[in-house]
């Protein structure tokens, strides 16, 4: 049969279950890739399951995210990972050698393999044709432990791509283009493939943009082939030993099938604050904007902090506006200096912040109240910048740097230069100067927890009779950056779960944590809409909620990695049978639903509910595997992984 892509793939890594759409699978995986505010809390996990080094082929961990050092908190967690990744064989990327995806895919991405990371956009490494998936941190975590990841096989997605991208056009417009046809969830259940006849003209990291926002699709994973562009990638890192090509079979077939004609697309950008509220940049030009932000994993490459030198180049940015600049990696801002492209920067009036995810995730550059920033970051939920009524627009470096030179929202186009084509280098400067090996063995090395690194709260098995209030009831598309904020004031309790949880729905209701801690052993359910928990993987955000008694979930339909975070920490998420029982319950309501346990062990999924409140009967349904009831009913991944060694 004619595999495409994401086929072969699959096939290449599969431990268990069958390739049809929908069904559990297990795969095999050969890299594992964390960064430092999920970090912790794996190598925690990792260390609660007794193992001594990891049993992949390469395990990375990064410090990309709290890089602000205010207090003790984060660098001792910097700390910890750094010791931690020496005792358990793990590659170690110190705070300023850059963010995680861009680094990854320079030092140790290559064609056909598997690589799974606690963070949603690991998805970005899918541009060298491999398999790669955002997870929760304790699927890492099993994962660095030699488990297969199990998730449920997605429909394969094949976007074919015809012409050239035209001036002042880039690989931003792309994937915006695609999350205004598709929306946040058009690609959950999926992997979007890209192929045909406009793949050639994309370089390895205009696919790394492409692909990294595929996360904001709701995509499990975006696959690109493996060819010249690949191998040209790899000689400019110097590691073209690692290339191999692959390709779709021709006849392949595609589950869904869209085509974009690169050559009539023009400038996009996303409206706050939602990545799928696109339209042409002519729509919106003109509004006046405080602030412009360059870098992050959704515009990493050197490309794109070149063309901004070069639209900048010889001119100033217009006054009152912040052109802040995030070079994404220690070797892309030594190749930046090389190639005269910070002095351009620089001489305009450019602001240069150290290698990191920085603003994208609230780590300071957050834009004035009422006031509009332009940003080339993935995401722009609300609030997500640190500023609560925040006002951030998604597009591409050039009209971010256009608009930095105007003081408002501006078409590239309109610009009277012409395009400052940037030409890839065949070589680059390599610097691995600060990154650190695994040690050959690490079974005396110390792990070095400082005081605010907590261990892992126990999560108490599901009750056989739950009868609780709706403490919280949302809307549609709820992300984990509503459901557990990120930002400089939230992030440095990552790795201390009783105080991160004071943080819990605070962007929604601010009255939740203390409602949640009145409750005690009844616990409490929350209701939420279409998507709930788009967004990032972050496991805290089921973690907290699960450590102040959240018991179930119903929502209209989740998002992938939230869904599979809620049971590894033994929520129940469930899904309404009849979606008009949304509107029928409201905050407050108590709930009951009975037999738990025993219709779970037995294979129900169909489930009985009564409200007492308005005396009222639902039904509502769960997708669970088997062997994610099993986890559900011994209380989450942990102790299940316990029980199941105490078994062997
Ligand atoms: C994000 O972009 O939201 C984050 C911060 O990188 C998260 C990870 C996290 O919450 O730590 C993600 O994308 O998964």
């Amino acid at each position: 049969m004619a595999r495409n892509v994401a086929q072969k793939l699959i096939a290449d890594h599969l431990v268990s279950g069958e390739m049809t759409p929908g069904c559990e699978i297990g795969l095999r995986i050969d890299q594992t890739l964390t960064q430092d505010a999920t970090g912790t809390l794996v190598m925690l996990e990792f260390e609660a399951m007794g193992l001594e080094r990891v049993r992949t082929e390469l395990s990375a961990q990064y410090v990309d995210h709290n890089l602000i050092q205010e207090d003790f908190k984060n660098p001792d967690d910097h700390v910890f990972l750094a010791s931690a990744a020496k005792k358990y064989g793990v590659w170690f990327s110190p705070p300023g050698n850059g963010v995680s995806h861009p680094v990854h895919m320079e030092r140790f991405g290559a064609p056909g393999k598997s690589l799974l990371g606690s963070d949603s956009h690991t998805c970005a490494a899918g541009a060298l044709g491999m398999l790669a998936i955002g997870a929760g941190g304790l699927e890492v975590a099993m994962a660095m432990a030699g488990e297969p990841f199990y998730t449920r096989m997605p429909e394969v997605m094949g976007v074919e791509l015809t012409g050239e991208l035209p001036d002042w056009v880039s690989a931003k417009d792309v994937i915006l283009e695609m999350l205004r046809r598709h929306g946040v969830s058009g690609g959950v259940g999926r992997i979007i493939e890209y192929h045909g006849p406009g793949v050639a003209g994309l370089t390895a990291m205009d696919r790394h943009v492409i692909a990294n926002m595929g996360a904001e699709l709701g995509a499990t994973a975006t696959v690109f082939p493996a060819d010249e562009q690949t191998r040209a990638f790899l000689h400019q890192q110097g590691r073209e030993e690692a290339w191999r090509a692959l390709a779709a079979d021709p006849g392949a077939h595609y589950d869904i099938t869209d085509r974009i004609d690169l050559s009539a697309m023009e400038p996009l950008i996303a409206l706050p604050s939602s990545p799928e509220n696109v339209v042409p940049v002519r729509e919106v030009a003109g509004r006046p904007i405080y602030q412009a932000y360059i870098g992050s994993s959704a515009n990493p490459g050197l490309r794109d902090f070149a063309i901004a030198g070069n639209i900048v180049a010889g001119r100033r940015i217009a006054d009152g506006v912040s052109f802040d600049v995030n070079p994404t990696s220690r070797q892309i801002l030594a190749n930046m200096i090389g190639l005269g492209v910070l002095g351009n920067l620089i001489t305009a009036g450019a602001r240069l912040h150290q290698a990191g995810c920085n603003g994208c995730i609230g780590m300071g550059q957050a834009p004035a109240t009422g006031r509009i920033s332009l940003r080339t970051v993935p995401r722009n939920f609300p609030g997500r910048s640190g500023t609560r009524e925040d006002q951030v627009y998604l597009c591409s470096p050039e009209v971010a740097a256009a608009s930095a030179l105007t003081g408002v929202i501006t078409d590239p186009r309109t610009l009277d230069m012409p395009y400052p084509r940037f030409r890839e280098p065949s070589s680059v400067e390599v610097d691995v100067d600060i990154l650190c090996p695994p040690a050959d063995d690490g079974r005396d090395l110390r792990l070095e927890k400082g005081p605010n690194i907590k261990a892992l709260p126990r999560t108490e098995p599901l009750p056989e009779r739950v009868r609780a209030p709706v403490l919280l009831k949302t809307g549609d598309d709820v992300s984990t950056d509503e459901i557990m904020p990120a930002g400089a004031k939230v992030l440095p309790y990552r790795s201390n779960i009783p105080e991160i949880s004071k943080f819990a729905f605070s962007r929604i209701d601010e009255s939740y944590y203390d409602r949640a801690m009145a409750q005690g052993d009844t616990g409490s359910l929350v209701v939420g809409g279409e998507n709930y928990g788009q967004g990032s993987s972050r496991e805290h955000a089921a973690l907290a909620p699960a450590y102040l008694g959240v018991r179930a979930v119903i929502a209209k339909s989740f998002a992938r990695i939230h869904w599979q975070n809620l049971v590894n920490f033994g929520v129940l998420p469930l899904t309404f049978d009849d979606p008009g029982d949304y509107e029928r319950i409201q905050h407050d309501d108590e709930l009951e639903l009975d037999a738990l346990r025993t219709a779970l062990a037995r294979g129900d999924s169909v489930l009985a509910a009564v409200n007492h409140s308005r005396d009222q009967r639902y039904t509502f349904r769960h997708a669970l595997s088997s062997r994610q009831v099993d986890v559900l009913l011994a209380g989450g991944l942990i102790p299940w992984v316990r029980d199941k060694k105490n078994v062997e």
